[in-house]
């Protein structure tokens, strides 16, 4: 988020959602955004192909097609422009790359947006004066926007419309996704992807290299590799995830180490994984519960759940938490970063027994030594010093001020510094925010004769993902014990849903049963479907095209064919 929850909630004149369910998904930040209409009269437009709860406190409900939402936000930046609503100071003063950009919106009027999205001329005007007409108004989205073949074009789309609006760098303002996971915003932020060290610092730079290598005891140590000498990290990008699954049936990968995931229940097109899982010469899982994924692995590592552990996540809003343990770990389970620590000692220590030479004994115990020091910590602490000492942005990010109880959210360079709130309040990271000339891509599978629906995919409020932790509390279970199908009314007339109501749902990776809700939650030729139970797995149905930049899987589009099952 460029905001903070707070001054959203507190400070926006209007919220424009757009792909987030918030009330299921982040019940907490939507039970503010709700108080703020109710309590203060904040505006609401909600741009959702389904009617999630939400819709229930806006102002206004447009419903898209799934996979539109470049036409609709070009739609409404279009109407903006011919009504002369933009921010004109802002659009001078801090952006670039304006005509370019218009030259392209202009060509998205209306009743072509009306055509591709479903949404009537009417309604475009409607959100548009709503959105243009509250300052400030501040964006939220989530999985809606990201998961599709343009993700990353939706979200490029959404930072178009604030900057014509002038509505960065202030308070009730921003581009604001709600990120997912507890720490998954800390997770990145720690380098938990492919091409970047901590703090978005890029693998392929030699300056960012070397301050690791060096930290981490790799430049100047005499362990070796093949014969040459354990020196540096390398620089080759990595692969994501959805980048691994097929790798490793193209046999460039042989073994994975997962930690905290269940690809079985939540990477797309299951059977292929599976698979994938299959062909692994080995699989080690550390988890906290045997999950679908843990029939394929060799090796499982207990680790702890976030109940016997201490330490810090990062929220959504950037802002770095004080974990506590609360119970002592059970059973033999470990710390995560314990194990991979140790993990990681004794790879090093393996990497260096393939050099053969006479002295290899005496050299191992002596690197060794060194070596291991630097990856015995002692405690979380002791991590988030390497942390501060590594990772600008979290440079004044201790425990003890956050033991105290101080509210420090990144960047945060020194023990001084309070904190960032707002981002961009004067420039953007590059100086001038660049307008960008995004074009509509259709989804990669829409329906056809053979699977005429759409089927959209997400989650319900009573489960997580894989379900792994929340289908092992009963109270959850008692409320919602299997997976549900939406499928609209006039749908459900139309397949002769009358009293008998389990669904067989297809698309052309396979096939689940699954019991239908009958609700015009969805719009007519429209499924729902979640992936919190092994037996109706929406994922069993989802397919792997990814989006060319961020890789994500386009798990919000799939076509597919709905019948009745007889008994
Ligand atoms: N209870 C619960 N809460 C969770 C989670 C959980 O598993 N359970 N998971 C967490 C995680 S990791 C994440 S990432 C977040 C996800 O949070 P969300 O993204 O809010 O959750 P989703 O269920 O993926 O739903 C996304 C919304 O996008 C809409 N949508 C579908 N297709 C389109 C489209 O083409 N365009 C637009 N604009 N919208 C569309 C759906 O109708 C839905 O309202 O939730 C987090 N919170
Ligand atoms: N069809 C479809 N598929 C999706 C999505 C969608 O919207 N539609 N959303 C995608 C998104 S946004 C996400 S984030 C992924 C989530 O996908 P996953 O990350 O695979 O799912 P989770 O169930 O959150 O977590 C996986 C495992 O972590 C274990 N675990 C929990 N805490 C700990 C811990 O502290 N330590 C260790 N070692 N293990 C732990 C749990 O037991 C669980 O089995 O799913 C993706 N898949
Ligand atoms: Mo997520």
């Amino acid at each position: 988020m460029s905001n903070s929850m707070d001054d959203v909630a507190k400070e926006a004149k209007c919220f424009l959602i757009i792909g987030s369910n918030t009330t299921e998904q982040h019940p907490v930040f939507g039970t503010m955004l709700r108080r703020a209409v109710r309590f203060r009269g904040a505006k609401l437009v909600v741009a959702d192909p389904r009617k999630i709860d939400i819709t229930e406190f806006a102002t206004l409900h447009i419903r898209q097609r799934p996979g539109t939402d470049i036409p609709l936000i070009n739609g409404l930046m279009y109407i903006i422009l011919e009504k002369g609503w933009e921010d004109k100071a802002f659009v001078a003063e801090r952006t670039e790359n304006f005509d370019e950009f218009k030259a392209t919106v202009m060509n998205y009027p209306p009743d072509k947006v009306a055509e591709i999205t479903g949404i009537p001329v009417e309604k475009l005007y409607e959100a548009a004066e709503i959105i243009a007409m509250n300052s400030p108004m501040a964006v939220i989205w989530a999985m809606g926007i990201t998961q599709h073949i343009v993700g990353v074009r939706n979200v490029m789309s959404l930072a178009n419309l604030q900057m014509l609006l002038g509505n960065m760098g202030k308070p009730g303002s921003g581009v604001n996704p709600l990120r997912g996971q507890n720490n998954v915003q800390g997770a990145c932020d720690m380098g938990g992807l492919p091409n970047v060290y901590p703090a978005y610092q890029p693998v392929t730079s030699d300056e960012a290299r070397e301050k690791f290598a060096k930290a981490w005891g790799l430049d100047s140590g005499p362990m070796t590799v093949d014969g040459g000498t354990v020196r540096g990290l390398s620089s080759t990008v990595g692969l994501t995830v959805t980048e691994m699954m097929p790798g490793i049936l193209e046999g460039k990968i042989k073994s994975l180490y997962v930690l905290g995931e269940d690809p079985v229940m939540s990477d797309p097109d299951t059977k292929h994984i599976r698979h994938a899982l299959e062909t692994l010469d080995f699989l080690v899982l550390q988890e906290i519960f045997p999950s679908e994924t843990s029939v394929y692995a060799d090796v499982l590592l207990p680790g702890v759940s976030f109940a016997e552990k201490t330490g810090t996540f990062t929220n959504t809003e950037r802002r770095v938490q004080m974990v506590n343990k609360a119970i002592k770990p059970l059973g033999d389970a470990r710390p995560d970063w314990w194990i991979t620590a140790e993990i990681a000692k004794r790879t090093l220590f393996l990497l260096s027994s393939f050099d053969k030479d006479d002295k290899e004994e005496e050299r191992r115990k002596i690197n060794m030594d060194a070596l291991w020091a630097k990856w015995d910590y002692r405690d979380t602490s002791e991590i988030m010093s390497e942390i501060n000492a590594l990772t600008p942005s979290y440079g004044g990010i201790t425990h003890a001020r956050l033991l105290k109880g101080e509210r420090l959210q990144w960047p945060c360079p020194t023990t001084e510094h309070p904190g960032t709130p707002i981002l961009h309040t004067k420039q953007f990271t590059r100086g001038k925010g660049k307008f960008m000339a995004i074009d509509h891509v259709p989804p990669a599978e829409l329906p056809d004769d053979d699977y005429p629906m759409v089927m959209s995919t997400g989650r319900v409020l009573y489960h997580w993902h894989g379900g792994q932790m929340t289908r092992r509390a009963k109270g959850l279970m008692q409320v919602y014990g299997e997976a549900l199908v939406e499928l609209n009314p006039m749908d459900a007339e139309r397949l002769g849903v009358n009293g008998k109501k389990l669904l067989r749902i297809t698309s052309r990776r396979g096939s689940i049963v699954a019991e239908a809700w009958i609700t015009d939650r969805v719009p007519p030729g429209m499924v729902y479907a979640n992936f919190h139970f092994p037996a109706a797995s929406a994922n069993e149905l989802t397919q792997a095209a990814l989006d060319p930049v961020a890789k994500i899987p386009e798990y919000k589009v799939t076509a597919v064919k709905v019948e009745l099952v007889k008994e």
